[in-house]
């Protein structure tokens, strides 16, 4: 693992309805993050956070089914070209949300340098709609399709080209709210989901060596997009979509220490921690811990 570190905040809240994911990234680095990556032996460097306009301030347009599409679009580019920057410079990617419409300018900037990246979206959701799919019109349910080149031409693009990832390169972890045409999508292109029939039924520690061994034979980079989502509300109740039924805290740090050990983590974000929801910081508390055992913190 390259534990230089640049972490990069995105305080975006535009690509759902509610309010309050915007202070994920601040309820994180409250909760201890830089203190608890250096403890670990990283060189963290915090590059602030990623400009994004305020709902307030911002003509709300929901043309296409695509919520406040264009102030989307900005700040993933910027993102994306931030990301970039720090890929370049040899430094290890750690992003904080916001919600997951993030993740689209976080691939584009991390997937140019690989031929084959692969990615571990672990989320209750798949988010793999389009504007045409949507049920709610959000771009935090699109991101995965959008990173594999569905959808709005204008989220597709980012970055300059299309598409980011190949849908035999990604994992999908956690998975139990997935909507028809989703499901469809998964079908027809044979993409590797674990939902939580499986981990319930073979167990965290081989779903996670089945998606691992999967993935490392492939690919020349992995991302790490995980949705806080996944875990049981009970688990991280500061989410804006609690979905019952979900991973749980052990479970989860046991994902994250299995790709500490195995060691192919190239990039990774964090995303959906909402303050306002949360129950005293528990949810960004659970992010930080779970950070710090993908970067090989040890419990003895
Ligand atoms: N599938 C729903 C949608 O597209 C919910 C997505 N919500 C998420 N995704 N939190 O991770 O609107
Ligand atoms: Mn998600
Ligand atoms: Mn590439
Ligand atoms: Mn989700």
């Amino acid at each position: 693992m390259n534990k230089m570190v640049s972490m990069i905040g995105v305080p975006m809240d535009l690509g759902q309805n509610r309010r309050g994911v915007d202070m994920g990234p601040s309820a994180m680095r409250y909760a201890g993050l830089v203190e608890r990556l250096q403890e670990t032996g990283c060189s963290v460097n915090d590059l602030g956070d990623i400009e994004v306009g305020r709902p307030e301030a911002l003509d709300v347009k929901n043309a296409d089914n695509l919520k406040d599409l264009e102030e989307v679009v900005t700040v993933n580019e910027r993102l994306a070209d931030t990301v970039k920057n720090v890929v370049q410079a040899g430094r290890f990617p750690l992003i904080l949300g916001g919600d997951h419409s993030i993740a689209i300018g976080t691939l584009a900037g991390v997937a140019h340098k690989y031929n084959n990246m692969g990615v571990i979206w672990y989320d209750a959701h798949g988010d793999l709609n389009t504007g045409a799919t949507s049920p709610s019109g959000n771009i935090h349910g699109m991101p995965l399709a959008v990173s594999l080149g569905i959808g709005h031409p204008s989220l597709t693009e980012i970055g300059g080209y299309k598409p980011k990832v190949t849908p035999d390169n990604i994992v999908i972890i956690g998975a139990r709210s997935l909507d028809p045409e989703e499901r469809e999508y998964i079908q027809a292109q044979g993409v590797r989901v674990y939902t939580m029939h499986e981990i319930d039924r073979d167990g965290m520690a081989a779903v996670m060596n089945d998606a691992i061994a999967f993935l490392e034979a492939k690919t020349d980079g992995v991302h790490l997009s995980l949705d806080l989502d996944a875990l049981d509300p009970q688990h991280a109740p500061g989410v804006g979509t609690p979905v019952v039924g979900g991973t749980t805290y052990r479970e989860t740090h046991l994902a994250m220490e299995m790709l500490a050990h195995r060691q192919i983590i190239t990039s990774a974000e964090f995303v959906e921690v909402n303050p306002i929801l949360d129950v005293r910081n528990q949810t960004a508390e659970a992010a930080v811990g779970l950070i710090g055992s993908l970067f090989g913190e040890k419990l003895l």
